[in-house]
């Protein structure tokens, strides 16, 4: 694998005051491997709460963050908002985003851009759809994703890239580790022949969709897989960490 070993949990729009409090009393009393980055992404309500009562062994990523400085924009949380309470990291592009909310390459650019240059760190997400892998396009698909992200960042210093192919999100079926491993090359490829090889070399590409405590050791196995973003699994404490301690 490329650098240390990077798992983010995603909780997205689950939990209340009272799961959560269970969740970040499980995750303190973890024994995680100490060579492995950590991060969870709470829902932005709760992220207060879990940044006061979460050990500082786990650093906070938000789920998402607005595309420039806040101001008037109903509903939307600011980047520096984000950085006053606490958070290290954002997820931007996740495939909710892009295909439920319907935020487009472009706009996922830009948000990249904001938050790297205000000091946060981007888990950014790429992957097919299931018609598209079954039309061959798996590969396009990624490679356009990622130029979204190339051309409007300044620096991939800040980046971890998430590979989450959309057919195994939240359903169950997770890329096998030779089809994660076989795109997880591409995108090293495409890194090296269209931004740079040492950017190639030193960004993690981490897998997501449907990564738990009994698949997750085979995987992470793969030389090109460098950590996980795990959703469903990381709402539950103990098999978080067996993912985490996963690296190999
Ligand atoms: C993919 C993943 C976390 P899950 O969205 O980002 O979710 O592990 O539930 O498939």
């Amino acid at each position: 694998g490329t650098g240390t070993f990077f798992v983010g949990g995603n909780w997205k729009c689950n939990g209340t005051k009272e799961s959560i409090t269970k969740l970040v009393s499980d995750l303190n009393s973890a024994k995680l491997e100490s060579d492995v980055d950590v991060v969870v992404a709470p829902p932005f309500v709760y992220i207060d709460q879990v940044k006061s009562s979460l050990n500082g062994r786990i650093e906070i990523a938000a789920q998402n963050s607005w595309v420039s400085k806040g101001g008037a924009f109903t509903g939307e949380i600011s980047v520096e908002q984000l950085k006053d309470i606490g958070c290290k990291w954002v997820i931007l592009g996740h495939s909710e985003r892009r295909h439920v909310i319907g935020e487009d390459n472009q706009f996922i650019g830009k948000k990249a851009a904001y938050a790297l240059g205000q000091g946060l760190g981007v888990i950014a997400c790429i992957g097919e759809l299931l018609e598209e892998r079954e039309a061959g396009k798996t590969f396009d698909v990624c490679y356009q994703q990622l130029k979204a992200f190339a051309d409007a960042v300044p620096s991939w210093d800040n980046i971890v890239i998430a590979y989450e192919p959309v057919w195994a999100i939240g359903t169950g079926v997770v890329a096998t580790p030779v089809q994660a491993q076989e795109v997880h090359v591409a995108v090293r490829d495409w890194l090296k022949n269209n931004v740079s090889a040492e950017v190639a070399s030193k960004t993690r590409i981490i897998y997501g969709g449907s990564v738990n405590g009994g698949n997750c050791a085979e995987l992470a196995k793969q030389e090109d897989i460098d950590g996980f973003l795990v959703g469903g699994a990381s709402l539950k404490g103990p098999e978080f960490a067996t993912i985490v301690n996963s690296v190999t």
